[in-house]
């Protein structure tokens, strides 16, 4: 009995496996390492294929490396040809290149596989600190090549503006945006309304030929980053875990709601707050 139990209490475990294609934070509250830490929480065992390092502290921004596109391909492709991978998540990708590299990747693994693994793209432009994160000619890249092999894509109001090549101040133009990306690309669109003025922060969910809004208190003064990163790095594990993709995000949005609340929080040598998500 003794040495079952041990054997039981020490023994592998089989859980769902997740792959996100993102970025380096150095200050890790964004990218790869939010997406670890969400997806762990989530009970989701997470793989990792790096695009860049970003050297950075909460607010700033500092320098933004990509690394060569070929070990992007590769770092995907060995993992697919191996993990039993349910479900994947893009953060930022920097470059046209890249994005190329990750488009070629996915396409070898749905050939291998014979159908399409969940795909849910958070379309990572500008940091929160208002940094360019992505190259402009790559945003060509994204919606001719990349956009048409996603599950989702979760844009916020800059990201959705950037894409439409116009500008989102209202609750009726957020809705015909979502409806106009959905329709051109062929997809779900989760846009995320956080930065529209009110008291709720509100998303909209374009699924399937109808509208579903997602809403929570809209958090003030709040120094954090890496809530999107967060929100779609949830989804994926909700995906992975065979949620459907509304019970997907009605929990993502709760997560990154109690991320968020239940913060992290220093003071920096010259005295800044420093806040991060406790994911
Ligand atoms: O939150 C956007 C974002 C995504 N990915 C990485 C980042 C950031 C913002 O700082 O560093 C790697």
């Amino acid at each position: 009995m003794g040495k079952q139990h041990d054997r039981r209490s020490q023994g592998a475990a089989t859980v769902p496996v997740a792959l996100t294609i993102a970025g380096s934070d150095s200050s890790a509250g964004a990218g790869i390492q939010a997406d670890l830490k969400t997806f762990s929480t989530l009970g989701v065992y997470g793989l990792t294929a790096v695009t860049c390092i970003v050297a950075e502290i909460p607010g700033k921004v500092s320098r933004v490396e990509p690394v060569n596109a070929r070990i992007v391909r590769e770092q995907i492709e060995v993992l697919v040809r191996n993990f039993p991978i349910r479900a994947m998540k893009t953060g930022l990708l920097c470059s046209t290149a890249i994005i190329s590299a990750v488009v070629e990747a996915i396409g070898t693994i749905d050939r291998m596989r014979g159908r399409r693994i969940p795909l849910v793209i958070d379309p990572v432009m500008i940091a929160t600190s208002g940094d360019r994160l992505l190259e402009p000619p790559a945003i060509d890249a994204y919606k001719d090549q990349l956009f048409p092999l996603a599950t989702i894509i979760t844009p916020n109001l800059d990201e959705a503006g950037l894409l439409l090549q116009t500008k989102i101040k209202t609750r009726t133009a957020m809705e015909k945006a979502a409806k106009a990306l959905a329709n051109q690309y062929c997809v779900s669109i989760l846009l995320k309304g956080g930065h529209l003025q009110g008291d709720e922060a509100t998303d909209l969910l374009f699924h399937k030929g109808k509208l579903r809004t997602f809403s929570a208190p809209f958090a003030r003064d709040v120094a954090t980053h890496g809530t999107g990163c967060t929100y779609s790095a949830a989804i994926t594990a909700g995906l992975a875990s065979s949620l459907s993709l509304e019970h997907a995000i009605q929990r993502a949005k709760t997560f990154v709601t109690q991320s968020i609340a239940r913060r992290f929080k220093w003071r920096s040598k010259t005295g800044k707050p420093l806040e991060a998500l406790r994911h």
